[in-house]
Formats: C-alpha cells, structure tokens, sequence
C-alpha cells in the first residue's frame, strides 16, 4: 500500500471540505493510505507569496516539507498552487545546498529541520503511477454512460515544465485518460489550456479581469456540449464554483457550468453518495448532473 502526506491547502478544508473527504473516502479504496500533516500551514501559493516576498515563500514550503519528512512519507496535494510551492521549493532547495542551510538556519529557530528527502505529486500522478488507469476504470462500477465534460487542467499542474513530470505543456492527456476511464466522454474545446482567471493573485486584485477568464472558458465548454467541468486544483474549483455565481448574479451569462474535482468524481463512480463528496454544497448546483449520470 502506497502512503502520502496529505497536503490540504486552504481552500479545500475550508471552502470545499468535499474535495478533502473525496480523497479520504477514494484513497483506501485504491489501495492508497493519505495521511493527515499536523501543524502543517498554507503551502504559501506561488503566485501570491513568491513573487512578495521569495525567503518567506521558501522558509514556509520548508517547514511543510519538514512535516511530511518527520512522517517519514511523500506528498500528495490536490490543488495545482500547492503543488506548485510544494514541488518548485522541494526540487530548488535539493539543487541549491546553500538555499537549504538558508532555509534551514530559519527553520532551527523554531525546532524544525529539512533534509530533503520527500518527492511532490500531484493527486492524478498518484492514481496514474500507483493504480493506473485501467484498474481505475475496473473499479468504477458506475460509469458516465459518455456524459459529456470538459477536462481544465489548470497553469500550474503542467508549467514550468523542468519541475513537472514530462508530458505536452498543450495537449496533456492524463485527466483526459482518467475523466474517459470512468465512461464519460471528455470533449475538446478551444483555450483549453488557457487559465481559469484566478491564478497570480488576479482573483484578488482584479476581480472583474479573473471573472472575464472564467466566462470565456464557461462559454467555450458549453460550445463544445460539456455539461460539467472537471478540475484538479482547488483553487480553480473555487474560481469556477463561486466564479459562475457572480457571473449569473450579475447577468453576465445565463447558464452555468457544475464543477466537479475529479476526485469527487471518482468518488461518484466508485459509488459514494454525492452529499459526501461535498457534491451538494457548491454555489452552482450538480444535482442535474449527478441525477442525470447516476440514470446513465
Ligand atoms: S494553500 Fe493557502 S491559499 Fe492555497 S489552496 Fe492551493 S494554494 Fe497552497
Ligand atoms: S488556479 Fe488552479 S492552477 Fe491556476 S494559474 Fe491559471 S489556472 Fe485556475
Ligand atoms: C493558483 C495559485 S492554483 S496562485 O494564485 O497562482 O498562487
């Protein structure tokens, strides 16, 4: 049995607690132990916290990376910004000795260390290389009767491409792969690879430019027939979810997309009742989605 460090972030324990049971209830199924990082913070995100202040980005992915090394397990996270501070500080610190001693002197003045020996995945990595994408469609016994979704990967899980695991920076497949394993259609659309609109801080600082993003996007899955959106990372989740909901309140569009983390999804397939997936506590309602699935 496979066993991580679970990476929460902030946005799944405290806007999408669902993602998190997600990965809790799927994981021992497939074989998978996560296990909970005590006293771990915000990874801190890369496009916020880095491009502030680069020390503190570093000092604080470090004591994070520290927690899962006294765990003595790798990491496992489920939104692309955590993966990112995550995986770009661990692989940087392990190429830069004085970064770590660095990093380090800070970290000893509050009784924590890093010697770097864990290694970062993502949540869909981690099902591709420890269950692998046949035994996931053997194991869902409840299949998307070729529903259509969109597949969004979101910035972060595929750039820079010299910290993440080698695939198309364009047309990455795997989410495509897993979203098809569970029997839904996973279409094409066009700006796939373009950003939700939440990333880099615009969210925060530029509201109204992120929410233009997300319409474009929304606009763009609907074109192509998708009925859901299907992420990875919380924080585009979160962009989609609350996103779509500013824009119906305002009139800016006039259907919305449901948003579903895939591994809520997986969750669904594997017969989990969607109010534990956290599928019923969203701004944009998934129940005609789920409804309509469950039927197929
Ligand atoms: S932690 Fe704090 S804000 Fe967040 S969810 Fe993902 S990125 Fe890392
Ligand atoms: S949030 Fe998640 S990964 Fe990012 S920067 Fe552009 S897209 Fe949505
Ligand atoms: C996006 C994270 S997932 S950040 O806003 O770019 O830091």
């Amino acid at each position: 049995m496979s066993r991580y460090a679970f990476f929460l972030g902030c946005i799944a324990p405290n806007r999408y607690p669902g993602i998190e049971a997600s990965v809790k209830v799927v994981a021992p199924k497939l074989g998978i132990e996560v296990v909970d990082m005590p006293g771990a913070s915000c990874c801190p995100p890369p496009g916020v916290i880095r491009s502030f202040d680069k020390t503190t980005w570093y000092v604080i992915a470090a004591r994070n990376l520290a927690i899962a090394e006294s765990l003595k397990a790798d990491v496992v996270v489920v939104c692309n910004g955590c993966y990112a501070t995550l995986r770009d500080v661990n692989i940087e610190l392990k190429e830069d000795p004085k970064l770590m001693q660095r990093v380090n002197e800070v970290l000893s003045r509050h009784g924590r260390r890093y010697e770097g020996s864990v290694e970062v995945h993502h949540f869909i990595d981690v099902l591709d290389k420890d269950v692998g994408v046949d035994r996931i469609a053997d194991l869902a016994k409840i299949k998307g009767g070729g529903v259509k979704v969109a597949a969004h990967y979101g910035c972060h899980y595929v750039k820079p491409s010299k910290h993440r695991p080698p695939m198309s920076r364009e047309y990455p497949e795997l989410l495509d792969k897993l979203i098809e394993a569970l029997g839904f259609e996973s279409v094409y659309y066009v700006d796939k690879s373009m950003c939700c609109g939440a990333g880099g801080g615009v969210r925060s600082a530029f509201l109204e430019t992120s929410l233009d993003f997300t319409k474009t996007k929304v606009e763009r899955m609907l074109e192509a027939g998708a009925e859901a959106v299907v992420n990875i990372c919380s924080f585009c989740h979160l962009q989609f979810d609350a996103g779509q909901k500013m824009l119906l309140d305002r009139g800016a569009i006039s259907r919305a997309l449901p948003v579903v983390h895939y591994a809520q999804l997986l969750g669904l397939c594997m017969g989990v009742k969607p109010e534990k997936l956290g599928l019923y506590d969203q701004a944009i309602s998934t129940r005609e989605f789920v409804e309509k699935f469950f039927r197929g």
